[in-house]
């Protein structure tokens, strides 16, 4: 496949498994995220596969400054991007409306949104730079259905599927493919997150059916990569065979 890869949020689940998977196909790749720890760890054990060469970048995506921060350093390190992931993202509790935590709105709206906002805008010359530049910005069935004691992730899912329409229209003078990747649930680190550690409750979630897993997203966004250069994706749902929509799971 040979492109430049960036992947945000590739210290777990989602991201770490697209990272997975775009390497096997001999990468370079980009991969971000806090965790430095584990973003060391993951190019390490990328860079065994022949032809990867991986670079780290640790920043949070909240912070306006070090995503611009990053993206001069890496200009300096690569010519150009080919695929920009946007999938660094979290919930934070499942409350209802009146009891929420604010804090986690905020981390919510300025991660998922925000976040996702610095870093298209950041890297968005380097993307230019390609000659078969894509955006994939991992959604979630959460974009598509509003459920109980979710309006704000859902809000920020939401926001991400008009950003990713804003884009396709305004980016289509230089070529630029979007395609917003809605998953349903998916076993990764997601839950742990969302109930602050709390690991009854993560594993309950996925109690009485067979999730998705990062690989199953992973697969279909490097399949999103694989179409030939005149066809985009523009918007694509993917849940598991038991789950319906963003609230109905057939559980046993
Ligand atoms: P994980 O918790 O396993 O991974 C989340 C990743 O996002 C981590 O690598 C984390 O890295 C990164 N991240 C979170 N906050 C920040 C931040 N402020 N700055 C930089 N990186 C950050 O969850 P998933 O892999 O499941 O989630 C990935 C995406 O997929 C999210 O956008 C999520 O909303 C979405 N999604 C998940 C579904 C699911 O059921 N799992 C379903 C639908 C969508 P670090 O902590 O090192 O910063
Ligand atoms: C993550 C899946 O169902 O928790 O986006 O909203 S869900």
């Amino acid at each position: 496949m040979n492109k430049t890869i960036l992947i945000t949020g590739a210290t777990a689940g989602i991201g770490k498994a697209c990272a997975e998977r775009f390497a096997e196909a001999g990468n370079c790749l980009i991969l971000t995220g806090r965790r430095m720890d584990r973003l060391e760890a993951l190019k390490i054990s990328l860079e065994k596969t022949p032809e990867v060469k991986v670079i780290i970048a640790c920043f949070d995506v909240q912070d306006k400054d070090a995503v611009f921060a990053a993206a001069a350093k890496i200009e300096k390190e690569v010519s150009h991007i080919d695929v920009l992931i946007n999938n660094a993202g979290l919930a934070l509790g499942k409350d209802a409306f009146d009891k929420a935590n604010l804090e986690d709105w905020d981390t919510m709206l300025h991660t998922n949104v925000n976040g996702l906002l610095y870093v298209s805008r950041a890297f968005l010359p380097l993307l230019k730079k390609s000659e078969q530049a894509q955006i994939i910005n991992i959604g979630s069935t959460a974009a598509k259905e509003v459920y109980e004691y979710g309006a704000v992730y859902c809000a920020s899912k939401s926001a991400v599927e008009a950003i990713s329409k804003g884009m396709r229209i305004d980016l289509l003078p230089y070529g630029i493919k979007v395609t917003a990747l809605h998953p349903g649930a998916a076993e990764t680190e997601f839950s742990l997150v969302r109930f602050k550690n709390d690991e009854q409750k993560a594993k309950d979630t996925y109690k009485g059916f067979t999730p998705l897993s990062g690989k199953d997203i992973a697969d279909t966004a490097y399949y999103c990569c694989q179409l030939p250069a005149h066809v985009c994706i523009n918007d694509l749902v993917i849940t598991s065979l038991q789950q319906a929509n963003s609230y109905y799971i057939h559980k046993k």
